[in-house]
């Protein structure tokens, strides 16, 4: 297929007037086809950019520069028409400046390089929850990604062509080949010209200069988290930060679980989780991302809009994530900033395991001795979910799945138990509101010191966050709804000489349990000042080997620390000004009189 063919005149014009611009060599419309894949990933090989592993199957290494290696939030920008739509949680440029600054950096960007049209679906393609996207980017390493992460093909055009919406995404690594300029393996712009935009208006994605991860994959955070949680809030339904799970009781009985945690939190361990307690099943539906809509039974419905897993390979293991580790050994899997062992495999911190050389992500000889880090700490693994031995077989239900809880969490040392029960709906906008991790405090009057990250969209949601709160508050008022319920939950409580209370990893299943039992209305909760948690003996710890403080510790209300609390989150909740809903301040004073 080429530019020519398409007939819808909003694409071809979009699709004609970067391609003016940048001025590539080439211009290739991706079919989502294996031999294409295959092609590109070879060509990279012979480039350089890409090594070929001798294992996992099928599989390929690259690094990027050492100047591109994470999201860069400082970089990333909302261009709402008016600044007070951005909130105080983004960064916002004017969209006209931006656009007429774009004029100028995309002027040539793609001089000597191919021109890739990616026609996508985040979800899968019949789905009523699911939205296309078109992504034209100078990255072949980006195409390779985007055909693990979403499902790419000309049937989108199709749809597109029969008048279905797309969001357009527009990606430049901001490295033209004019002149005597030589390619490098990750080409990418400096710091100061690198910009991800986002122009929630007109569903547009702009970012230049960065190749990696989030700022280029613009199907993940850019289009699934930032410009649908704009869709969401104007067409009534819900984007958000959060795994999908389905947890199936020894009875048979079945629930999906959707939980929020901020990244690098082991959303993706959760999601695979091996439970520790008999009989209890956990298999995946996501690990990053749901979209959410009201079924006509009230019920919310959920779906995974992506294809793959984009995970952090440091920390993954055997013993952290067996199924993780079982997806990627099953090949087609491709590992940035990773080591690489001196057998074609690869390898990163916590592996299990213990190569005694290796070559590291900065391409210099490594051995336990070189006292620096093998891989970078924000390696990734692209693997497909489809692959998975713990996938669900209804993860790609177009319909979606039912969701009967929600999980909010952050990583808290003090104060915040193990696990709670909001009062009600409004009491859990609160709670995912006020979702904070504990700062790794500098200095000792920084102790203590909250990192609030509501929702754990902090850097994702892609509007004002007082009227994302507002948006929580009304899906809870829809007539007819069969709400979720909502819990807190905390994996990282310590002790006061350090050491973790719970044990987490498989034993979060006992929590999942309690949950579940919840949803079904059990009697085994007690209603405290700050919601309900586990009456005694009814959270599951057989077997588990867990002193009785601890566990006290675990399943107390410290009403001295929470009342600690309070004043950060009225310095929190004060940022968002008059746009923060009078509910919140509610929740607040109720809860700080219940506090007495
Ligand atoms: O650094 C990046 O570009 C990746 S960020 C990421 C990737 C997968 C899942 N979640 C995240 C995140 O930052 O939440
Ligand atoms: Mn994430």
């Amino acid at each position: 297929m080429q530019v020519s063919d398409i007939t819808n005149s909003n694409l071809k014009t979009w699709l004609q007037k970067w391609i003016d611009l940048c001025e590539p060599t080439d211009v290739v419309i991706c079919d989502g086809s294996k031999a294409q894949y295959d092609q590109l990933c070879n060509m990279m090989v012979k480039s350089g950019a890409f090594i070929k592993l001798d294992k996992p199957a099928n599989s390929y290494h690259t690094r990027s520069d050492k100047t591109d290696v994470a999201r860069v939030e400082d970089r990333t920008y909302i261009c709402s028409a008016r600044q007070e739509d951005a909130g105080p949680t983004n960064h916002w440029k004017d969209p006209k400046e931006m656009r007429a600054e774009f004029d100028v950096l995309f002027k040539g960007s793609m001089k000597g390089r191919t021109l890739y049209v990616i026609p996508f679906s985040m979800g899968p393609i019949e789905s009523p929850i699911s939205k296309y996207g078109i992504e034209i980017t100078d990255s072949p390493y980006v195409v390779v990604n985007m055909c693990i992460m979403t499902r790419v093909g000309t049937a989108i055009i199709k749809k597109i062509e029969a008048g279905a919406p797309f969001v357009k995404c527009m990606h430049s690594v901001g490295y033209p080949l004019d002149g005597d300029t030589a390619d490098v393996p990750w080409p990418s712009a400096p710091v100061e010209k690198k910009y991800i935009t986002h122009f929630p208006e007109d569903r547009e994605i702009i970012s230049f200069g960065s190749g990696y991860g989030g700022n280029a994959l613009l199907g993940k955070k850019c289009f699934a988290l930032r410009i649908a949680s704009v869709q969401a809030r104007d067409e009534g339904w819900m984007a958000e930060h959060m795994l999908i799970l389905k947890l199936t009781s020894p009875k048979g009985e079945v629930k999906y679980v959707a939980a929020a945690f901020p990244s690098a939190c082991g959303k993706t361990n959760l999601a695979m989780m091996e439970p520790s307690i008999p009989g209890w099943k956990v298999e995946t539906i996501g690990d990053d991302i749901a979209w959410m809509k009201f079924g006509p039974d009230g019920q919310l419905y959920a779906i995974n809009p992506e294809a793959g897993f984009f995970g952090v390979a440091p920390g993954t293991s055997m013993k952290s994530n067996p199924n993780a580790m079982r997806t990627i050994n099953r090949g087609n899997s491709i590992f940035t900033n990773t080591a690489i062992t001196l057998d074609g495999g690869v390898w990163w911190e916590d592996h299990d395991d213990k190569p005694a050389q290796l070559v590291d992500w900065r391409r210099r000889p490594w051995t336990p001795a070189s006292g620096v880090k093998a891989a970078h700490p924000n390696a990734r693994f692209t693997t497909p979910a489809g692959q998975c031995p713990v996938i669900a077989p209804e993860w790609e239900d177009p319909k979606g799945v039912p969701i009967s809880a929600f999980l909010f969490g952050g990583r808290r040392k003090t104060v915040v138990p193990l696990v709670n029960e909001a009062l009600d709906w409004e009491h859990g906008v609160f709670l995912g509101a006020t979702m904070a991790s504990e700062t790794t405090a500098a200095n000792l009057a920084e102790v203590g010191k909250l990192r609030f990250d509501p929702f754990a969209m902090l850097p994702f949601c892609g509007y004002h966050m007082g009227d994302y709160f507002k948006h929580w508050l009304k899906i809870g008022k829809k007539a007819g709804a069969k709400l979720p319920k909502i819990f807190y939950v905390n994996w990282f409580r310590r002790g006061e000489d350090g050491h973790f209370l719970w044990p987490g990893f498989g034993d979060n299943s006992r929590v999942l349990e309690w949950v579940f039992n919840r949803c079904n209305d059990a009697p085994t909760a007690r209603k405290t000042p700050i919601g309900y948690l586990p009456a005694e003996g009814t959270l599951n710890v057989k077997g588990l080997d867990i002193p009785a403080s601890d566990l006290k510790d675990l399943l107390e209300v410290d009403v001295q620390g929470w009342k600690a609390v309070v004043p950060q989150i009225e310095e929190h909740f004060a940022k968002f000004g008059d746009r923060l809903p009078k509910e919140m301040m509610q929740q607040l004073e109720a809860l700080k009189a219940r506090l007495g």
